[in-house]
Parts: structure tokens; C-alpha cells; sequence
């Protein structure tokens, strides 16, 4: 491979458009030669971190087992969601591959635990750049496209609650990201040549 691995960490609310800007990038970092994978719910939540009912429905998992091994959305189980992740992207970057990870990763702490599994790394420090998808909450939720928050908005008015980040649960925002878009505000080409120009200044692309 003629390149150098790195990590490209998106970061927001559910609705942010963190996979629509990672795939979008993959794309076009793949038509350029580079090697690129997207990591996101698609191909992590429903495989390696699978949650405990698609263990018992498809894996077989005994319900105790299930209930071990399986990755929901408490507090715990995001972090151990993220920490997996972290550790997957840091060997996808340490085999020369561009990393995009499209995760929530609500957790300030979490996320610069991954952070740091990169620049620990024993054989040399792997780039590590976090993008905050910083797009509002109200124009995420007018996206809807699961219609997730109106589930959530339901269930906390219901006296119930879902545990719904941005709605009962929190997000807690990247204090020194390498890169911040919003996607309200511009298209995902746009974003997608704002991620390009910085990887070309650090010399990744
Ligand atoms: C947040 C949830 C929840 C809860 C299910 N809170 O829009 P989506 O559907 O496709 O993206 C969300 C995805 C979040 O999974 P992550 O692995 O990115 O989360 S984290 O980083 O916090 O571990 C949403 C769906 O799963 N989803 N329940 N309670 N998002």
C-alpha cells in the first residue's frame, strides 16, 4: 500500500449524518486508490458488538449468554461498544487502511479513550481525527428517518423513556476536534471536500 493509516472518528447525534458523510468520503477516497472501510451500526451492531436480542433470534445465544455478551445502549455498553470500535479502527489504520468509524459515541471519556489506543500504539502513533457532526438536534429530528425520536419523545411523555441520546440521554460535545461540520448547513459534498483538504494537509491523501 502507498499510504499511511489513520483513523477518521465521526462523531454526533443519531440523524447527524455521520454515515451519509463517511460512506460519501469511502467513495471517493476508494475512486482515488486509497484504501478506505466504514465502520457503523450496519456492519458493527448487528455483527461484532450484536445486541443480545439478534444473539438469541440468529446466533443461538441462550438468553443468559445473550444478555453477557450482548451490547445495548446503557451507559456501560456504549462505552464497551466504543472501546471494540477503537480498538478495530486502530488495527484497520495500522494495516495502511483509512478507518471511518460512524458511531454516536456519546461519551467525551470514551471517545478520547480511542484517541488514545491510537496514539499509544506500540509500533508508532496512528493519526486519529475526530469529526464532530455538529448538526442542530432540531434538524436532526426533523429527519426522522427512523422515526427514533418521535419513539423516544412518545416514550418520555408516556413516563417511560427510551434512554435516547438527545433526549434522555446525553451527547456530550468534542472540546478540541480536529474537524466540526454541520450538515444543516452544508451538503455533503461540501463536507466531504472539507475532510479532503485536511487529510491533504496532513499528508493522508
Ligand atoms: C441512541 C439508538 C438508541 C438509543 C437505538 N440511543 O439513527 P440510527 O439509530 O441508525 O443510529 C443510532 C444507533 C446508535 O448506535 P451507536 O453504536 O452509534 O451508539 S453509541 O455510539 O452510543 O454506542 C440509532 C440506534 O442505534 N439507536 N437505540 N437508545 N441511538
Amino acid at each position: 500500500l502507498k499510504q499511511t493509516g489513520a483513523t477518521l472518528w465521526f462523531t454526533g447525534l443519531s440523524g447527524s449524518g455521520k454515515s451519509t458523510l463517511a460512506v460519501a468520503l469511502e467513495q471517493v477516497l476508494i475512486q482515488r486508490g486509497h484504501a478506505a472501510y466504514v465502520l457503523d451500526g450496519d456492519n458493527i451492531r448487528f455483527g461484532l458488538n450484536a445486541g443480545p436480542k439478534i444473539l438469541m433470534d440468529t446466533r443461538g445465544y441462550s438468553e443468559t449468554q445473550a444478555k453477557r455478551f450482548g451490547l445495548a445502549f446503557s451507559a456501560e455498553d456504549r462505552e464497551e461498544n466504543i472501546r471494540r470500535i477503537g480498538e478495530v479502527a486502530k488495527l484497520f489504520a495500522d494495516s495502511g487502511l483509512l478507518a471511518l468509524t460512524s458511531f454516536i459515541s456519546p461519551y467525551r471519556k470514551d471517545r478520547d479513550a480511542a484517541r488514545k489506543i491510537h496514539e499509544s500504539n506500540k509500533a508508532g502513533a496512528i493519526p486519529f481525527i475526530e469529526i464532530y457532526v455538529s448538526t442542530a438536534i432540531d434538524v436532526c429530528e426533523q429527519r426522522d428517518p427512523k422515526g427514533l425520536y418521535k419513539q423516544a419523545r412518545d416514550a418520555v411523555a408516556a413516563g417511560k423513556g427510551m434512554g435516547f441520546t438527545g433526549v434522555d440521554d446525553p451527547y456530550e460535545a468534542p472540546v478540541n476536534p480536529e474537524l466540526t461540520i454541520d450538515t444543516g448547513k452544508y451538503s455533503t459534498a461540501e463536507g466531504v471536500a472539507m475532510i479532503l483538504e485536511y487529510l491533504a494537509s496532513k499528508g493522508l491523501v
